[in-house]
């Protein structure tokens, strides 16, 4: 059991919690120590094996300290065996489905005995959900779509989680006796959003069954669904099952090239491979013999001229190699042929980051340790984007506030000079589209982000018009988290996105790549349609914490995934060419 589970089993207990109607502070210290558990660098399994005590960590106290151990050395926690046995862990999914929440879940359970998201779907093809009070035909109707679209995602996982399982699988599959190379292959390899299930590869010349043996031995494997020769599969607690395929030394850049896929890439490159009279699989790459049909030609016949490296299998085939990334069948076959392959934007070429929260809203440090922390990344400037008033109930910036923070930006840029601060704000997005803080303050501000966070429920129309409107304001400068998806957890609002896209290009506003892994908005075809467009992009962390400056990375990977190169990506920019760009409507007289 390593930490993220133990975060899942507490955070399920919360949500139990919640249905069952407790008090919400505790509630709270459950999320919070929830939250203590996902970012922390140690396992808890050495931490409780070592005797430390728990409740020195921030926001895990005593109680909470004694379920982590229990849960630790009994696989359980009496607490939760006690909740279960009133309320059923099924009704944890029903919350997370749009419009119904832990009330409503709690209703649903005790008036209509719905306990899963198939209950649920039964009782409103049966019209019994749209007659509860509090309910009607409208939430009924809502319900209705985020079960279909829960129905769609369901076993997907995000790529930061699947990155934390499994690492200690890579660790453990290198340990093996006498194994070669270890890679990823699969969408986890191509930075994919989500993940279905991950791939691993591994290079052994002989017969594999010592290291498939080894593989399902992993400690936190829950089931073992494979295990032979040249392929085991495992499943960890979370429920992501893991493939690893043994490959002699000859394949191994074939079966790479191969199991890195997109499916959709590989079926273009053997088509391209074909006309020229070549054949392409997990094997390596063959010249077909005279007269022979491709189509029935066995595995390996013919003669083998790559296969070792990966390099070498897309050289066979007349193609440049190109990064994991770009094999999603968008044009990359034909421009590898070309020798026109776009050079990908890398982590070490962005300079700034232009969205982050400090204590002055939502975040969780001060602005100088965000400034410290960015310096630290070596960055050459940052942006503080705390919210805007509308934003209440995390102290958004009201006209005063926002003034009083520049002081003290004043203050920390005296303190931490080798780094730009900008003086910025994440501005809501108002229901008609105004912004949320008067003009004389946006006009001070170096850099102004807009956002939508209320009344996401506008028909499309109404909130393309709205956003519309808002980044025609002369001031503004981004456009953050475009569509409001979180992945997994809600859709992006009803947004023309490609009217968005359109008006950006012509008034020269930036479209924000939300690099937290709960969002990646825009998604990797906004993206590249962005690019398309001649839009420009900003990779924002949206950190609330120092910690989450380091998503970075994730974004990178999307805005790669949607072909942009250093020049599309605005934070790649020096600080002079930056504040070129800001004031380009006041003709380079700043702000
Ligand atoms: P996922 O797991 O849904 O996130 O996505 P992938 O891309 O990792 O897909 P997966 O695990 O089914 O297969 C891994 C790779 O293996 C895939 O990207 C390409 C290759 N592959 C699998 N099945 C086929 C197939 O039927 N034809 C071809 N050409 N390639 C395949
Ligand atoms: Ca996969
Ligand atoms: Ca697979
Ligand atoms: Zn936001």
């Amino acid at each position: 059991m390593d930490n993220l589970d133990v975060a899942r089993t507490l955070e399920d207990l919360a949500d139990l919690l919640e249905i069952q109607g407790a008090n919400p502070f505790r509630i709270r210290a459950y999320r919070n120590a929830v939250n203590t558990v996902e970012t922390l660098s140690r396992p808890l399994r050495s931490m409780v094996a070592a005797g430390e005590d728990l409740t020195e960590l921030p926001a895990v106290g005593k109680d909470i300290a004694a379920h982590i151990v229990e849960l630790l050395e009994t696989g359980r926690i009496g607490r939760m065996d006690e909740v279960t046995a009133q309320f059923p862990r099924s009704l944890i999914e029903l919350t997370r489905l749009d419009g119904v929440g832990p009330k409503k879940a709690r209703r649903l359970f005790d008036e209509l005995g719905v306990r899963t998201v198939d209950d649920l779907a039964a009782a409103l093809a049966q019209g019994k959900v749209e007659v509860l009070s509090g309910f009607g035909k409208k939430s009924a109707e809502k319900i209705g779509k985020a079960i279909e679209r829960h129905r769609r995602r369901v076993g997907r996982f995000l790529l930061d989680e699947v990155e934390q399982l499994v690492a200690g699988v890579l660790d453990h599959v290198r340990g093996a006796p006498g194994v070669g190379r270890v890679e990823i292959a699969g969408s986890l390899r191509r930075r994919k959003e989500t993940i279905g299930d991950v791939d691993l590869l591994a290079e052994y010349d002989g017969d594999g069954t010592a290291i498939v043996q080894h593989f399902v031995s992993y400690p936190d494997a829950e089931r073992v669904e494979a295990a032979g020769g040249t392929k085991g599969n495992i499943v960890l607690r979370s429920g992501l099952s893991i493939d690893l395929r043994v490959i002699p030394k000859r394949s191994f850049g074939a079966a790479l090239q191969y199991f890195t896929g997109s499916k959709e890439h590989n079926v273009a490159v053997r088509t391209r491979a074909v006309r020229d009279g070549l054949r392409v699989n997990e094997w390596g790459v063959f010249r077909i013999p005279e007269g022979a049909d491709p189509e029935t030609v066995g595995k390996e016949e013919g003669v083998r001229i790559a296969g070792e490296t990966e390099e070498d299998v897309y050289h066979a085939l007349g193609m440049d190699w190109m990064p994991a990334e770009l094999r999603e069948n968008r044009g990359e076959v034909e421009a590898a042929r070309a020798h026109r392959l776009p050079t990908p934007v890398t982590l070490e070429d962005i300079r700034g980051d232009l969205q982050m929260h400090s204590t002055w809203s939502d975040g969780k440090a001060s602005l100088e340790e965000m400034a410290r922390a960015c310096s630290e990344r070596g960055y050459a400037y940052l942006a503080i984007t705390d919210h805007s008033q509308a934003m209440a109930m995390v102290q958004g910036l009201t006209p005063e506030r926002a003034r009083e923070q520049w002081l003290e930006i004043d203050e920390v840029r005296e303190r931490v000079p080798q780094i730009a601060i900008l003086r910025s704000a994440e501005v809501d997005i108002l229901k008609d589209g105004s912004l949320d803080l008067p003009d004389d303050i946006l006009a001070e501000l170096d850099v102004v982000v807009v956002s939508v966070h209320s009344f996401m429920d506008q028909d499309k129309r109404t909130m393309t018009e709205r956003v519309l409107r808002a980044i025609r304001h002369p001031q503004v400068d981004i456009l953050a988290h475009p569509t409001g998806r979180l992945l997994n957890r809600r859709e992006s609002y009803e947004l023309d996105v490609e009217a968005v896209l359109e008006a950006a290009a012509e008034l020269d506003v930036a479209l924000e790549l939300n690099a937290n892994p709960n969002r990646l908005d825009l998604s990797d075809v906004h993206v590249f349609r962005a690019k398309e467009m001649g839009v420009k992009v900003v990779i924002s962390t949206d950190a609330h914490s120092p910690r989450a400056l380091a998503n970075m990375r994730y974004g990178v990977d999307q805005a790669r995934r949607g072909w942009l190169t250093r020049e599309d990506v605005l934070n790649t920019r020096s600080l002079g060419d930056l504040l070129a760009w800001l004031s380009r409507r006041t003709g380079g007289q700043g702000r």
